[in-house]
Protein backbone atom coordinates (compact mmCIF):
# COMPACT_ATOMS: atom_id res chain seq x y z
CA UNK A 1 0.00 0.00 0.00
CA UNK A 2 1.24 3.12 -0.95
CA UNK A 3 2.30 5.91 1.33
CA UNK A 4 -0.51 8.43 0.53
CA UNK A 5 -3.27 5.44 0.69
CA UNK A 6 -1.51 4.43 3.84
CA UNK A 7 -2.01 7.89 5.51
CA UNK A 8 -5.82 8.09 4.37
CA UNK A 9 -6.28 5.35 5.92
CA UNK A 10 -4.87 6.07 9.18
CA UNK A 11 -6.27 9.49 9.43
CA UNK A 12 -10.15 8.99 8.05
CA UNK A 13 -11.89 13.01 7.58
CA UNK A 14 -15.06 12.44 9.44
CA UNK A 15 -17.00 13.09 6.05
CA UNK A 16 -15.23 10.13 4.30
CA UNK A 17 -15.66 7.97 8.01
CA UNK A 18 -19.85 9.43 7.80
CA UNK A 19 -19.67 8.23 4.11
CA UNK A 20 -18.58 4.50 5.02
CA UNK A 21 -21.13 4.50 7.50
CA UNK A 22 -23.79 5.63 5.10
CA UNK A 23 -22.81 2.92 2.97
CA UNK A 24 -23.67 0.34 5.55
CA UNK A 25 -27.10 2.57 6.67
CA UNK A 26 -28.72 2.40 2.85
CA UNK A 27 -27.13 -1.08 2.02
CA UNK A 28 -29.72 -2.38 4.83
CA UNK A 29 -32.54 -1.00 2.89
CA UNK A 30 -33.69 -3.52 0.90
CA UNK A 31 -37.21 -5.01 -0.71
CA UNK A 32 -36.17 -8.51 0.59
CA UNK A 33 -34.29 -10.35 3.20
CA UNK A 34 -32.61 -12.75 0.91
CA UNK A 35 -29.82 -10.32 0.09
CA UNK A 36 -30.13 -6.49 -1.55
CA UNK A 37 -32.40 -5.51 -3.91
CA UNK A 38 -34.06 -1.90 -4.92
CA UNK A 39 -36.11 -1.44 -7.64
CA UNK A 40 -37.70 1.12 -9.74
CA UNK A 41 -40.70 2.74 -7.37
CA UNK A 42 -40.32 -0.73 -5.01
CA UNK A 43 -40.79 0.72 -1.36
CA UNK A 44 -37.24 -0.16 -0.44
CA UNK A 45 -36.29 2.67 -3.20
CA UNK A 46 -38.40 4.93 -1.38
CA UNK A 47 -37.27 4.69 1.48
CA UNK A 48 -33.21 5.06 0.12
CA UNK A 49 -34.33 8.51 -1.25
CA UNK A 50 -36.11 9.51 1.79
CA UNK A 51 -32.85 8.57 3.52
CA UNK A 52 -30.52 10.47 1.71
CA UNK A 53 -32.80 13.51 1.24
CA UNK A 54 -32.20 13.75 5.14
CA UNK A 55 -28.57 13.79 4.76
CA UNK A 56 -29.14 16.41 1.86
CA UNK A 57 -30.95 18.51 4.15
CA UNK A 58 -28.21 18.26 6.98
CA UNK A 59 -26.18 20.24 4.48
CA UNK A 60 -28.55 22.69 3.98
CA UNK A 61 -29.32 21.68 0.68
CA UNK A 62 -32.86 22.48 -0.95
CA UNK A 63 -34.58 18.80 -1.31
CA UNK A 64 -36.64 17.88 -3.98
CA UNK A 65 -38.46 14.55 -5.39
CA UNK A 66 -39.84 13.86 -8.84
CA UNK A 67 -43.30 10.79 -8.78
CA UNK A 68 -40.63 8.27 -9.87
CA UNK A 69 -38.17 8.46 -6.67
CA UNK A 70 -35.10 10.33 -8.53
CA UNK A 71 -34.32 13.02 -5.68
CA UNK A 72 -32.19 16.21 -6.51
CA UNK A 73 -30.60 18.02 -3.70
CA UNK A 74 -29.05 21.66 -4.42
CA UNK A 75 -26.76 23.89 -3.12
CA UNK A 76 -26.83 27.27 -4.14
CA UNK A 77 -23.31 29.02 -5.18
CA UNK A 78 -21.90 32.70 -5.41
CA UNK A 79 -23.40 33.18 -8.78
CA UNK A 80 -27.33 31.67 -8.56
CA UNK A 81 -27.37 32.05 -12.50
CA UNK A 82 -24.60 30.36 -13.13
CA UNK A 83 -25.21 26.56 -14.85
CA UNK A 84 -25.08 24.18 -12.30
CA UNK A 85 -22.60 21.02 -12.21
CA UNK A 86 -24.58 18.00 -11.80
CA UNK A 87 -23.27 15.04 -9.42
CA UNK A 88 -24.53 12.11 -8.44
CA UNK A 89 -25.59 8.66 -9.14
CA UNK A 90 -28.44 5.77 -8.98
CA UNK A 91 -29.89 4.54 -6.02
CA UNK A 92 -31.75 1.91 -7.16
CA UNK A 93 -29.88 -1.90 -7.45
CA UNK A 94 -28.83 -5.42 -8.87
CA UNK A 95 -30.84 -8.40 -7.12
CA UNK A 96 -28.48 -9.54 -4.99
CA UNK A 97 -26.13 -6.88 -5.06
CA UNK A 98 -23.35 -5.12 -3.62
CA UNK A 99 -23.63 -2.06 -1.31
CA UNK A 100 -21.71 0.36 -3.47
CA UNK A 101 -22.96 0.13 -7.16
CA UNK A 102 -25.03 3.55 -7.52
CA UNK A 103 -25.22 4.49 -3.47
CA UNK A 104 -21.30 5.34 -3.07
CA UNK A 105 -21.78 7.89 -6.25
CA UNK A 106 -24.27 9.98 -4.12
CA UNK A 107 -22.86 9.50 -0.92
CA UNK A 108 -19.50 10.52 -2.09
CA UNK A 109 -20.83 13.97 -3.33
CA UNK A 110 -22.93 14.66 -0.63
CA UNK A 111 -19.24 13.93 1.28
CA UNK A 112 -17.39 16.09 -0.88
CA UNK A 113 -19.96 19.09 -0.18
CA UNK A 114 -19.84 18.82 3.27
CA UNK A 115 -15.51 19.38 3.03
CA UNK A 116 -16.36 22.41 0.86
CA UNK A 117 -18.68 23.39 3.27
CA UNK A 118 -16.39 22.86 6.33
CA UNK A 119 -13.67 24.56 4.68
CA UNK A 120 -15.85 27.87 4.10
CA UNK A 121 -16.11 27.91 0.42
CA UNK A 122 -18.59 28.64 -1.84
CA UNK A 123 -18.14 27.23 -5.56
CA UNK A 124 -18.64 29.90 -7.96
CA UNK A 125 -21.87 27.76 -9.45
CA UNK A 126 -24.66 25.92 -7.59
CA UNK A 127 -24.15 22.33 -7.49
CA UNK A 128 -27.25 19.88 -8.04
CA UNK A 129 -26.81 16.16 -6.38
CA UNK A 130 -28.83 13.75 -7.99
CA UNK A 131 -30.27 10.03 -6.72
CA UNK A 132 -31.80 8.33 -9.89
CA UNK A 133 -35.22 5.83 -9.20
CA UNK A 134 -33.64 3.52 -12.19
CA UNK A 135 -30.56 2.78 -13.96
CA UNK A 136 -30.53 -0.88 -13.43
CA UNK A 137 -33.63 -1.66 -15.19
CA UNK A 138 -34.07 -4.65 -13.32
CA UNK A 139 -38.18 -4.37 -13.07
CA UNK A 140 -39.05 -3.35 -16.35
CA UNK A 141 -35.62 -4.68 -18.60
CA UNK A 142 -35.35 -1.07 -19.67
CA UNK A 143 -32.38 1.03 -18.16
CA UNK A 144 -31.92 4.30 -17.39
CA UNK A 145 -35.61 4.94 -16.53
CA UNK A 146 -34.53 7.88 -13.85
CA UNK A 147 -31.69 9.51 -15.50
CA UNK A 148 -33.54 8.87 -19.26
CA UNK A 149 -36.84 10.74 -17.71
CA UNK A 150 -35.10 13.97 -16.35
CA UNK A 151 -33.27 15.12 -19.90
CA UNK A 152 -36.12 13.88 -21.86
CA UNK A 153 -38.99 12.18 -19.91
CA UNK A 154 -40.42 8.49 -20.82
CA UNK A 155 -41.97 8.02 -23.80
CA UNK A 156 -44.86 5.51 -24.81
CA UNK A 157 -42.63 2.94 -25.72
CA UNK A 158 -41.12 3.31 -21.85
CA UNK A 159 -44.44 3.70 -20.24
CA UNK A 160 -46.36 0.51 -21.58
CA UNK A 161 -42.81 -1.74 -20.20
CA UNK A 162 -44.22 -4.25 -18.34
CA UNK A 163 -42.43 -6.30 -14.83
CA UNK A 164 -42.76 -9.66 -13.85
CA UNK A 165 -46.13 -9.32 -12.44
CA UNK A 166 -47.34 -7.63 -15.99
CA UNK A 167 -47.96 -4.03 -14.82
CA UNK A 168 -47.13 -1.26 -16.63
CA UNK A 169 -44.69 1.31 -15.87
CA UNK A 170 -47.41 4.05 -16.30
CA UNK A 171 -49.82 2.00 -13.90
CA UNK A 172 -46.99 1.43 -11.27
CA UNK A 173 -45.91 5.39 -11.30
CA UNK A 174 -49.32 6.13 -11.00
CA UNK A 175 -50.38 3.55 -8.42
CA UNK A 176 -47.23 3.60 -6.53
CA UNK A 177 -45.05 7.15 -7.36
CA UNK A 178 -44.25 9.21 -5.03
CA UNK A 179 -46.89 12.20 -5.68
CA UNK A 180 -47.33 14.28 -2.27
CA UNK A 181 -45.08 17.28 -2.68
CA UNK A 182 -43.46 15.86 -5.94
CA UNK A 183 -41.28 18.49 -8.23
CA UNK A 184 -40.90 18.06 -11.92
CA UNK A 185 -37.04 18.40 -12.98
CA UNK A 186 -35.76 18.22 -16.43
CA UNK A 187 -32.96 19.45 -17.75
CA UNK A 188 -32.37 20.61 -21.13
CA UNK A 189 -29.27 20.51 -23.59
CA UNK A 190 -27.19 23.13 -22.68
CA UNK A 191 -28.82 23.88 -19.05
CA UNK A 192 -25.81 22.81 -17.11
CA UNK A 193 -21.81 22.76 -16.62
CA UNK A 194 -21.65 18.72 -16.61
CA UNK A 195 -22.71 15.76 -15.07
CA UNK A 196 -19.52 14.01 -13.10
CA UNK A 197 -20.38 10.57 -11.11
CA UNK A 198 -18.01 9.09 -8.70
CA UNK A 199 -18.59 5.25 -9.59
CA UNK A 200 -16.90 1.94 -8.00
CA UNK A 201 -14.86 0.56 -11.19
CA UNK A 202 -16.59 -2.62 -11.22
CA UNK A 203 -13.45 -4.34 -13.19
CA UNK A 204 -10.34 -5.36 -12.12
CA UNK A 205 -7.70 -2.30 -13.99
CA UNK A 206 -7.16 -0.34 -11.04
CA UNK A 207 -6.43 -3.06 -8.74
CA UNK A 208 -4.03 -4.24 -11.09
CA UNK A 209 -2.34 -1.06 -11.59
CA UNK A 210 -2.56 -0.54 -7.67
CA UNK A 211 -4.59 2.67 -7.87
CA UNK A 212 -7.39 3.73 -5.75
CA UNK A 213 -8.31 6.22 -8.58
CA UNK A 214 -9.24 6.48 -12.34
CA UNK A 215 -10.68 8.66 -15.10
CA UNK A 216 -13.06 7.36 -17.57
CA UNK A 217 -12.46 7.99 -21.20
CA UNK A 218 -15.80 6.33 -22.51
CA UNK A 219 -19.15 4.30 -21.38
CA UNK A 220 -19.28 1.19 -23.64
CA UNK A 221 -22.53 0.70 -26.20
CA UNK A 222 -25.27 -1.83 -25.29
CA UNK A 223 -27.63 -3.97 -26.49
CA UNK A 224 -30.21 -6.63 -24.25
CA UNK A 225 -31.98 -8.88 -26.73
CA UNK A 226 -34.90 -10.64 -25.77
CA UNK A 227 -35.31 -14.09 -27.73
CA UNK A 228 -38.23 -16.52 -27.53
CA UNK A 229 -37.34 -20.19 -29.26
CA UNK A 230 -40.89 -22.40 -29.46
CA UNK A 231 -40.81 -25.79 -30.31
CA UNK A 232 -43.38 -28.59 -29.30
CA UNK A 233 -43.88 -30.06 -25.70
CA UNK A 234 -43.95 -33.79 -25.90
CA UNK A 235 -43.39 -36.42 -23.36
CA UNK A 236 -40.01 -37.21 -22.05
CA UNK A 237 -39.94 -40.80 -21.85
CA UNK A 238 -42.09 -41.57 -25.01
CA UNK A 239 -41.13 -39.08 -27.76
CA UNK A 240 -37.92 -40.19 -29.86
CA UNK A 241 -34.87 -38.04 -29.96
CA UNK A 242 -35.00 -37.33 -33.69
CA UNK A 243 -38.74 -36.54 -33.85
CA UNK A 244 -38.34 -33.69 -30.87
CA UNK A 245 -38.46 -29.96 -30.96
CA UNK A 246 -37.12 -29.29 -27.96
CA UNK A 247 -36.77 -25.14 -27.19
CA UNK A 248 -34.12 -25.34 -24.39
CA UNK A 249 -31.68 -27.58 -26.16
CA UNK A 250 -31.78 -25.06 -28.93
CA UNK A 251 -31.64 -22.01 -26.65
CA UNK A 252 -28.41 -23.73 -24.97
CA UNK A 253 -26.86 -24.19 -28.70
CA UNK A 254 -27.60 -20.13 -29.03
CA UNK A 255 -26.00 -19.26 -25.49
CA UNK A 256 -22.51 -21.39 -26.57
CA UNK A 257 -22.82 -19.71 -30.43
CA UNK A 258 -22.88 -16.24 -28.38
CA UNK A 259 -20.37 -17.11 -26.08
CA UNK A 260 -17.48 -17.97 -28.58
CA UNK A 261 -18.47 -15.35 -30.88
CA UNK A 262 -17.59 -13.07 -27.80
CA UNK A 263 -14.30 -15.02 -27.03
CA UNK A 264 -13.57 -14.73 -30.82
CA UNK A 265 -14.30 -11.00 -30.88
CA UNK A 266 -12.75 -9.29 -27.13
CA UNK A 267 -13.62 -7.11 -25.93
CA UNK A 268 -17.25 -7.96 -26.41
CA UNK A 269 -18.85 -9.57 -24.30
CA UNK A 270 -21.91 -11.14 -24.48
CA UNK A 271 -24.06 -12.72 -21.35
CA UNK A 272 -27.03 -14.28 -20.95
CA UNK A 273 -28.62 -13.48 -17.69
CA UNK A 274 -32.05 -14.82 -17.21
CA UNK A 275 -33.93 -17.28 -18.80
CA UNK A 276 -37.22 -19.23 -18.53
CA UNK A 277 -38.85 -21.88 -20.12
CA UNK A 278 -42.37 -23.44 -20.43
CA UNK A 279 -43.72 -26.09 -19.59
CA UNK A 280 -40.52 -25.97 -17.16
CA UNK A 281 -41.73 -30.06 -15.84
CA UNK A 282 -39.16 -32.30 -15.61
CA UNK A 283 -40.89 -34.29 -17.61
CA UNK A 284 -42.02 -32.92 -20.70
CA UNK A 285 -39.65 -31.27 -23.47
CA UNK A 286 -39.29 -27.94 -23.27
CA UNK A 287 -41.67 -25.94 -25.49
CA UNK A 288 -40.54 -22.71 -25.26
CA UNK A 289 -37.60 -20.67 -23.79
CA UNK A 290 -37.51 -16.90 -23.18
CA UNK A 291 -34.19 -15.61 -22.14
CA UNK A 292 -32.05 -12.31 -22.22
CA UNK A 293 -28.97 -11.05 -24.43
CA UNK A 294 -26.95 -8.45 -23.16
CA UNK A 295 -24.30 -7.62 -25.76
CA UNK A 296 -21.27 -4.80 -25.34
CA UNK A 297 -18.75 -3.66 -26.95
CA UNK A 298 -17.09 -0.27 -26.65
CA UNK A 299 -16.96 0.55 -30.78
CA UNK A 300 -20.85 0.61 -31.65
CA UNK A 301 -19.99 -0.35 -34.85
CA UNK A 302 -18.41 -3.75 -34.20
CA UNK A 303 -21.65 -3.94 -31.66
CA UNK A 304 -23.66 -3.58 -34.32
CA UNK A 305 -21.79 -5.70 -36.80
CA UNK A 306 -21.03 -8.30 -34.21
CA UNK A 307 -24.85 -8.46 -32.89
CA UNK A 308 -26.12 -8.97 -36.68
CA UNK A 309 -23.82 -12.07 -37.34
CA UNK A 310 -25.12 -13.78 -34.01
CA UNK A 311 -28.64 -13.09 -34.56
CA UNK A 312 -27.67 -15.02 -38.20
CA UNK A 313 -26.61 -17.51 -36.20
CA UNK A 314 -29.41 -17.73 -33.96
CA UNK A 315 -31.42 -18.25 -36.88
CA UNK A 316 -29.66 -20.78 -38.57
CA UNK A 317 -29.45 -22.60 -35.13
CA UNK A 318 -33.60 -22.35 -35.36
CA UNK A 319 -34.01 -23.69 -38.48
CA UNK A 320 -31.67 -26.66 -38.11
CA UNK A 321 -34.05 -27.68 -34.61
CA UNK A 322 -37.62 -26.63 -36.80
CA UNK A 323 -37.86 -23.94 -34.24
CA UNK A 324 -39.85 -20.47 -34.44
CA UNK A 325 -37.42 -17.51 -33.13
CA UNK A 326 -38.56 -14.49 -31.71
CA UNK A 327 -35.57 -12.00 -31.69
CA UNK A 328 -36.81 -8.73 -30.04
CA UNK A 329 -34.22 -5.16 -29.31
CA UNK A 330 -35.18 -4.31 -25.43
CA UNK A 331 -32.94 -1.27 -25.21
CA UNK A 332 -29.89 -0.28 -27.05
CA UNK A 333 -27.50 2.74 -25.90
CA UNK A 334 -24.49 4.19 -28.04
CA UNK A 335 -20.98 4.27 -26.53
CA UNK A 336 -20.37 7.71 -25.32
CA UNK A 337 -17.27 9.78 -24.73
CA UNK A 338 -16.45 11.62 -21.61
CA UNK A 339 -15.51 15.18 -22.05
CA UNK A 340 -11.43 16.12 -22.46
CA UNK A 341 -12.15 19.24 -20.32
CA UNK A 342 -13.94 17.19 -17.75
CA UNK A 343 -11.21 14.20 -18.28
CA UNK A 344 -8.30 16.79 -17.60
CA UNK A 345 -9.80 18.09 -14.98
CA UNK A 346 -10.35 15.11 -12.56
CA UNK A 347 -7.20 13.40 -14.02
CA UNK A 348 -5.40 17.18 -12.33
CA UNK A 349 -7.53 16.44 -9.24
CA UNK A 350 -6.56 12.68 -9.24
CA UNK A 351 -2.60 12.81 -9.32
CA UNK A 352 -2.91 15.81 -6.79
CA UNK A 353 -4.76 13.59 -4.36
CA UNK A 354 -2.73 10.03 -4.89
CA UNK A 355 0.08 11.07 -7.11
CA UNK A 356 -0.91 9.15 -10.41
CA UNK A 357 -4.37 8.72 -12.27
CA UNK A 358 -5.04 6.00 -15.13
CA UNK A 359 -7.45 6.65 -17.67
CA UNK A 360 -9.88 3.93 -18.16
CA UNK A 361 -12.94 3.19 -20.56
CA UNK A 362 -16.25 1.73 -18.42
CA UNK A 363 -17.50 -1.54 -19.63
CA UNK A 364 -20.40 -0.97 -16.96
CA UNK A 365 -23.63 1.31 -18.05
CA UNK A 366 -23.74 4.49 -16.38
CA UNK A 367 -26.62 7.34 -16.10
CA UNK A 368 -23.74 9.50 -18.14
CA UNK A 369 -25.06 7.30 -21.14
CA UNK A 370 -28.25 9.92 -20.54
CA UNK A 371 -26.95 12.85 -19.09
CA UNK A 372 -24.59 13.12 -22.14
CA UNK A 373 -27.61 14.56 -24.02
CA UNK A 374 -27.83 17.94 -22.11
CA UNK A 375 -23.85 18.07 -21.26
CA UNK A 376 -20.48 17.06 -21.06
CA UNK A 377 -20.02 13.81 -18.73
CA UNK A 378 -16.72 13.18 -16.82
CA UNK A 379 -16.56 9.69 -14.10
CA UNK A 380 -14.22 9.09 -11.77
CA UNK A 381 -13.41 5.17 -10.81
CA UNK A 382 -13.17 3.88 -7.30
CA UNK A 383 -11.15 0.42 -7.02
CA UNK A 384 -12.94 -2.32 -5.67
CA UNK A 385 -12.07 -5.20 -4.82
CA UNK A 386 -11.04 -8.21 -7.36
CA UNK A 387 -13.54 -6.00 -9.63
CA UNK A 388 -16.39 -8.10 -8.04
CA UNK A 389 -19.36 -5.86 -8.23
CA UNK A 390 -23.92 -7.42 -8.65
CA UNK A 391 -22.73 -9.78 -5.85
CA UNK A 392 -23.29 -9.14 -2.18
CA UNK A 393 -18.65 -9.29 -1.46
CA UNK A 394 -18.89 -5.99 -3.52
CA UNK A 395 -16.10 -4.12 -1.65
CA UNK A 396 -14.80 -0.91 -1.31
CA UNK A 397 -11.86 0.16 1.04
CA UNK A 398 -12.65 3.01 3.45
CA UNK A 399 -9.50 4.49 2.28
CA UNK A 400 -10.22 4.50 -1.58
CA UNK A 401 -13.63 5.82 -0.57
CA UNK A 402 -11.96 8.87 1.02
CA UNK A 403 -9.87 9.10 -1.91
CA UNK A 404 -12.84 9.60 -4.17
CA UNK A 405 -13.85 12.29 -2.45
CA UNK A 406 -10.79 13.99 -1.90
CA UNK A 407 -10.58 14.04 -5.99
CA UNK A 408 -13.76 14.97 -5.98
CA UNK A 409 -13.04 17.82 -3.48
CA UNK A 410 -9.85 19.02 -5.42
CA UNK A 411 -12.16 18.57 -8.70
CA UNK A 412 -14.97 21.10 -7.04
CA UNK A 413 -12.01 23.47 -5.67
CA UNK A 414 -10.36 23.52 -9.51
CA UNK A 415 -13.32 25.46 -10.60
CA UNK A 416 -11.75 28.48 -8.50
CA UNK A 417 -8.57 28.53 -10.17
CA UNK A 418 -8.68 30.33 -13.53
O1 LIG B 1 -25.42 -3.20 -16.42
C1 LIG B 1 -24.68 -2.25 -16.24
O2 LIG B 1 -23.76 -2.02 -16.98
C2 LIG B 1 -24.89 -1.32 -15.10
O3 LIG B 1 -24.60 -1.98 -13.91
N1 LIG B 1 -26.22 -0.82 -15.12
MN1 LIG C 1 -24.89 -1.91 -11.72
MN1 LIG D 1 -24.04 1.43 -11.28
Amino acid sequence: MGLLDLSRKLIMKASAIRAVQRIDELGAISETDDGLLRQFLSQANLRAAEKILEWMSLLGMHCEHQADGTIRGILSGSNPTAKPLLLGSHIDTVAHAGKYDGALGVIAALAALEDLLESGCTLPFPVHVLGFSDEEGVRFQATYLGSRAVVAGLDESLLSCRDAAGDALRDVLERDGWHDGAAHFRYAPGDVLGYVELHIEQGRVLEEAKLPIGVVSGIAGQSRISITLKGQADHAGTTPMPLRRDAMVGAAACVLAAESLAHAHSPLVATVGQISLSPNVSNSVPESVKFSLDFRHPDDEQRVELLDLLSHQFHQIAQQRDLEIHWQVVQESGAVACDDFLIEKISRAAKKVTGRCLTLASGAGHDGVMMQQIGPIGMIFVRCLKGLSHHPDEYCAPEDIAAGIDVLVEFLNSFHEA
